[in-house]
């Protein structure tokens, strides 16, 4: 590619990505609603809210390509999230049909299908069941990107991205976690693959008890190398044995699912 647009890009997933990635595109144009850190000598910084369409539409002007990592990354008001996610998804897909870009890779989240149970098997067919409204954004986006896809031919995989963080820190991570490295290589196939149409694909490393199937993504050629199993010792050491019946260990969602609504 020649320019990728990374919204989001001053969160913890796109900074760790970006060092990973930058064999990916000639220039990097790196959004965030705040600035962003020590952009590199291939990185151009446009500060834009998701929210306001006019400035995402001039975010990605030019660009080959989006990385959307953007948008409320948990729980909140529904008019946070409608703002950030549900809005800032939309400005998203809108500024890639209005520049003719040709592919969206969406962090979409395994909150989408936080109320299956801990332990039951999903596909990329298993209906969304979200476990909140930050889930719901996410099964909304990726509808949203089956719509572009049926009716303007934009392409997008859909990452279900577990939990993304440098190791697993308690037992529900031994099934969810997703490694930096796991996830730049998603990212990298997901752009590279010569048509992806519209895929979902769950974004675990390959966690001896992992609970996604992904056999319906395997033409994105993605094979997760690392596994939470590594820290099975360390993880149990600094978490007691899980209640089975306390309702944040029933759902996979765990605490997005036990959780309230929140009223504001
Ligand atoms: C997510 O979608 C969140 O953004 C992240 O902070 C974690 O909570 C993760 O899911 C998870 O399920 O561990």
């Amino acid at each position: 590619m020649n320019r990728l647009l990374i919204t989001g890009a001053a969160g913890r997933i796109a900074t760790a990505l970006r060092p990973r990635l930058r064999d990916l595109a000639r220039v990097m144009c790196l959004s965030d609603r705040v600035d962003i850190v020590a952009p590199g000598p291939n990185e151009e910084v446009a500060i834009c809210d998701l929210a306001d369409a006019d400035a995402v539409y001039a975010a990605a002007e030019g660009c080959d390509g989006i990385l959307h990592l953007g948008g409320c990354p948990h729980e909140d008001a529904w008019e946070a999230i409608r703002s950030a996610n549900f809005d800032g998804t939309r400005n998203v897909y809108e500024a890639a049909r209005r520049h003719r870009i040709g592919r969206v890779v969406f962090a979409s989240s395994n909150h989408a299908m936080g109320f299956y149970p801990t332990g039951q098997r999903l596909d990329a067919d298993t209906p969304p069941r979200p476990d909140s409204y930050y889930g719901l954004s996410k099964a909304f986006g990726e509808g949203l990107a089956r719509l572009y896809w049926d009716k303007c031919g934009i392409e997008s995989v859909c990452m279900r991205i577990g939990s993304c963080f440098e190791k697993p820190t308690n037992r529900r991570m031994l099934s969810t976690w997703l490694s930096d490295d796991d996830l730049a290589e998603l990212v990298r196939r997901s752009f590279r693959a010569p048509s992806v149409g519209w895929t979902v694909v769950y974004g675990a490393s390959a966690n001896t008890h992992g609970w996604w199937d992904n056999s319906g993504s395997a033409h994105l050629g993605w094979q997760p190398r690392d596994n939470a199993e590594t820290f099975r010792a360390e993880v149990e050491a600094s978490n007691p044995p899980p209640d089975p019946e306390a309702p944040e260990n029933r759902w996979q969602g765990a605490g997005f699912a036990a959780a309230p609504i929140i009223e504001r």
